[in-house]
């Protein structure tokens, strides 16, 4: 277990926090912070953002009556230091691993975690649905969100700030500012908060020159009328958070978020406000870790490392992952097709696309956590004749569902979705397993859906996709990928058969990076004495019927086998089109079945649901009544 300080080591829920002096809580901030270092050195985790907001948390709970008051992390990669003062300090060692921890809040896990976060910008939506619940049952408590400067990029923020400020309903935003997403925050919110930030004593002289424009007497109506006017277009100048008080908010900041004697008193006096509030706390990434603190983009989600502050941080993407090849080929390709644009929703490095944005900045666009305006301005480049990609994670496209289906393939425009990170990812669990994809893009008119089994056959279906008409959707893992398995299709669209044996009488339907794992269940399977013959089916839309056709007429069982959701998934398009054309072939899907998988290693967690190769092989001999053909 990780070893704590003596303040800390007495921390055991928020309560123990208000028996502090104002000294014991900066204290107890510091030893918080090396307890945080240690942990995270040895599960990996979001280092940067924890370390940003040590001191923001303490006064948090120290000031607020939680859990009866309800504290909403945006995102939630920043509640690890509300997990160890909410009396989950002594399992912090079994952060993100199987069984363990989540990396986010979970209701499930403690009274504390209010709501369940993981996607970006939904807190301040949350909180005003718990505070309307709360009007509603005629309570009084208060209901916080924590929002990240890079989560106010995304839209839905912006839908709820809209509301709150139109109903005027009593909630309390924290805008964590840090001026970072996970690379260097975007967009013009971004710079308005720059402004904000600017200069602290040029903000107090806009505070007393507000004050005196609200105290000029009039003389006359015309004069009055011309005073109006100047006080009106020099308070947007003056006025500091002009824009969140026009929206209906109090606003109060900037505000070190690291001064303990600053944030307490403000929380304490805004918890019984009557109005929405927007406190707008600056924060610094990483702090206290000298390596997080100066390369806060490496440390944002990290592997172990070792403490010193000399050593690197294990990267917690591969050194030859696909993000990276298909960067890499991009950048080829961007140099000889000068319609080729490449978009992102805050995931350049995630995307493995720094390499294209150095090379043609001009036709790099990284719109801040906006995936629904990526994919239609997507669109809107592709309607003007550009070769738009949209580099994205698996499911951080999920809501994105509505522009790519009426943006993107209603008018059938030549998008190419780069949807990294399908399938499960392993640490961060339950929201971001990217097996949703195949379930929400097959059913899309017109949509052309791969998901390669090799880095071969990857760069082959983008190069592919970039020239052919129409939105295609590229699925892959967070892992490498095989670099070649066996010989390729000529049509990069069409399935293959990667292993045949004599006297088979089932084929197993690999889609993407399964096929590794079916080649594995299939050299079991043959041990034992029941030979099947392994397909590479990486065109899972429109399916390669000709051999589907072949498939179900010679074969007795098809299994299909995805990294996915079974409901609507590849497997579903198998039956889908056998009940329609027939065939004597029985067809049993493998995949995910109805469920959302929790946090742990990849091999872990495809042991728990069958997955594995081992398990693989199983049920395929009990779904043909363990006769092996010996
Ligand atoms: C919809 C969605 N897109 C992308 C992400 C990936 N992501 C996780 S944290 C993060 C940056 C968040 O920045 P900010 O809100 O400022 O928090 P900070 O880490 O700076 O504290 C991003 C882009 C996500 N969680 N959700």
């Amino acid at each position: 277990m990780t070893e704590c300080g003596s303040l800390l080591g007495k921390i055991q829920s928020p309560d123990d926090l208000k028996k502090l002096s104002p000294k014991e809580l900066r204290e107890l901030a510091g030893e918080t912070r090396q307890f945080l270092i240690d942990t995270v050195s040895r599960t990996g985790g979001h280092l940067a953002s924890n370390l940003g907001v040590v001191e923001l948390t303490l006064a948090l709970h120290y000031s607020f009556d939680t859990p009866r008051d309800r504290l909403i992390w945006d995102v939630g990669h920043q509640c690890y230091v509300h997990k160890i003062i909410t009396g989950r300090r002594d399992e912090m060692d079994t952060l993100r691993r199987y069984g363990g921890l989540s990396g986010f809040p979970k209701r499930r896990e403690s009274e504390y975690d209010a709501f369940d976060t993981g996607h970006s910008s939904t807190a301040i939506s949350a909180a005003l649905g718990m505070a309307r619940a709360r009007d509603l049952r005629g309570e009084r408590h208060a209901v916080v969100a924590v929002v990240g400067d890079g989560a106010m990029t995304g839209g839905m923020a912006w839908e709820a700030l809209n509301d709150a400020g139109h109903k005027q309903d009593r909630i309390i935003i924290v805008l964590n500012d840090n001026e970072m997403s996970i690379t260097r925050n975007v967009g013009a919110l971004s710079s308005y908060l720059a402004r904000l930030r600017g200069n602290l004593g040029y903000i107090r002289f806009k505070k007393v020159a507000a004050w005196l424009l609200d105290h000029i007497p009039f003389v006359g109506v015309r004069l009055f009328r011309w005073a109006e006017r100047i006080k009106n277009s020099l308070k947007y100048l003056l006025v500091p958070g002009m824009y969140f008080e026009e929206m209906g908010f109090t606003y109060y900041g900037p505000i070190n978020g690291h001064d303990l004697g600053q944030l307490v008193p403000l929380f304490q006096r805004v918890r019984h406000s009557g109005r929405p509030v927007l406190i707008h706390v600056v924060t610094q990434k990483g702090r206290g870790y000298a390596p997080a603190q100066a390369d806060p983009e490496r440390y944002h989600s990290t592997g172990e490392f070792a403490r010193k502050p000399t050593d690197q941080p294990v990267s917690g993407g591969e050194s030859d992952s696909c993000d990276m090849r298909v960067g890499e080929l991009l950048t080829k390709l961007g140099r000889r097709d000068d319609r080729i644009c490449v978009i992102t929703a805050a995931m350049a490095q995630g995307c493995g696309l720094r390499p294209f944005i150095s090379a043609f900045p001009g036709r790099s666009f990284d719109v801040g956590i906006a995936e629904q305006h990526a994919a239609t301005l997507a669109a809107g480049m592709a309607a003007e004749g550009f070769r738009p990609v949209f580099a994205v994670y698996s499911s951080f496209l999920q809501r994105a569902y509505d522009q790519v289906l009426d943006d993107i393939c209603l008018q059938s425009l030549p998008v190419l979705l780069l949807i990294s990170h399908s399938g499960l990812v392993g640490a961060d669990g339950e929201t971001h397993h990217g097996i949703f994809d195949h379930a929400y893009l097959r059913h899309m008119p017109g949509m052309r859906l791969v998901a390669p089994s090799s880095m071969e056959r990857l760069l082959a279906v983008i190069e592919a996709a970039l020239k052919a008409d129409g939105p295609t959707a590229i699925c892959y893992p967070r892992r490498a990928l095989p670099e070649s398995l066996g010989e390729a299709p000529r049509d990069v669209f069409e399935w293959s058969a990667i292993r045949t044996r004599p006297g088979a009488r089932a084929a197993l339907l690999a889609v993407g990076s399964m096929a590794p794992s079916a080649l594995e269940a299939a050299r079991i399977l043959h041990e034992v004495g029941f030979p099947v013959d392994v397909v590479d089916a990486a065109a899972i839309k429109p399916l390669d019927t000709d051999m589907l056709n072949r498939l179900l007429a010679e074969k007795e069982y098809l299994f299909t086998l995805e990294d996915g959701i079974l409901q609507g998934g590849f497997g579903g398009a198998v039956l889908e089109y056998a009940g329609v054309h027939g065939g004597g072939a029985r067809i049993v899907p493998l995949g995910y079945d109805d469920r959302f998988v929790g946090h742990g290693t990849q091999e872990q967690l495809r042991e728990e649901c069958g997955l594995s190769p081992a398990g693989i092989a199983e049920r395929i001999l009990r779904a043909v009544g363990g006769r092996s053909g010996r």
